[in-house]
């Protein structure tokens, strides 16, 4: 599994503090604590607390740098943040994310072909989140389509079926749980597949038991990487147990040391 680290994200409330304070010290501790608990990558959020997201993503981004060379996932819906952060980002860069829209295609796909980034696109269209999971796949397919005509590479592609709060939209889970596997087979070579985890727990009482329960099923229906929170322990040895039983892990009597010192 690729784990890409949730935490630096201006939505929460000591994050969106230390942008607008420029404290860099907070981004730089979090940004250790995250690769340390085990982030292959991490999210670069400005949220809503950024009055310049244009600016502040490479305060971010520069911050975190000083400290780390970790992959970093630029995430913002506005593709001028997006390109503003690729221009100071050192390592392999992850976009997130480019929707089915056409228009957003044709400006983020040009950029992650120029930048040599992963994409992340999601199943949203111009007219926002799909109610089921036909309309996902559909959306899935045209991201593909327009990736593969204009040449970028589809393993360097992370499909996103969005998932929703289980509170919400509980008769949704299942569908979204699908599309993982059905992502994959839209075309050879697979594109990948990611989702944002909390996002299934948001409002909800028993968060991190809902978000450990999730990822394992999502895991068993093949996903390849999530933004999560890695400091949270019970979830981090739910997902290595599972890749255990998927036989992505070879179990010895300490396969949980032997994971995190990998
Ligand atoms: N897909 C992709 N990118 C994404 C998402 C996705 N990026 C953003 C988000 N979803 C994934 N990251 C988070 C980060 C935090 C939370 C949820 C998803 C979260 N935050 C607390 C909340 O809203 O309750 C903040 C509370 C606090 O302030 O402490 O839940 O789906 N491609």
């Amino acid at each position: 599994m690729f784990i890409i680290g949730e935490l630096i994200n201006g939505m929460y409330q000591n994050i969106g503090k230390a942008i607008v304070e420029k404290n860099k010290e907070v981004i730089q501790k979090c940004a250790l604590e995250q690769i340390a608990a085990g982030a292959d990558a991490l999210d670069v959020n400005c949220g809503t607390a950024s009055k310049d997201p244009v600016l502040d993503i490479r305060w971010l981004i520069e911050s975190i740098q000083e400290v780390s060379d970790a992959p970093l996932s630029l995430d913002s819906s506005k593709p001028k943040v997006i390109e503003s952060g690729l221009q100071v980002i050192k390592n392999t860069p992850i976009i997130n994310s480019t929707t089915a829209d056409p228009e957003k295609l044709g400006v983020l796909l040009p950029l992650a072909i120029k930048y040599k980034a992963k994409l992340i696109g999601i199943a949203i269209s111009a007219k926002g989140i799909p109610q089921n999971k036909d309309q996902r796949i559909e959306l899935a397919a045209n991201i593909v389509a327009t990736a593969s005509e204009m040449g970028f590479p589809l393993e360097d592609l992370y499909l996103d079926p969005i998932v929703l709060p289980i509170n919400v939209a509980q008769a949704q889970i299942m569908g979204i749980l699908e599309c993982i596997k059905e992502f994959k087979i839209i075309s050879d070579p697979s594109p990948k597949t990611i989702v944002g985890l909390s996002n299934v727990s948001q409002g909800t009482n028993f968060r991190s038991l809902i978000n450990r329960t999730f990822l394992v099923m999502a895991q068993a229906f093949g996903l390849d990487a999530a933004i999560l929170d890695p400091t949270d322990l019970q979830l981090m040895e739910g997902l290595i147990t599972a890749e255990l039983a998927l036989n992505k892990q070879i179990y010895c009597g300490s396969y949980l040391d032997a994971y995190k010192k990998k």
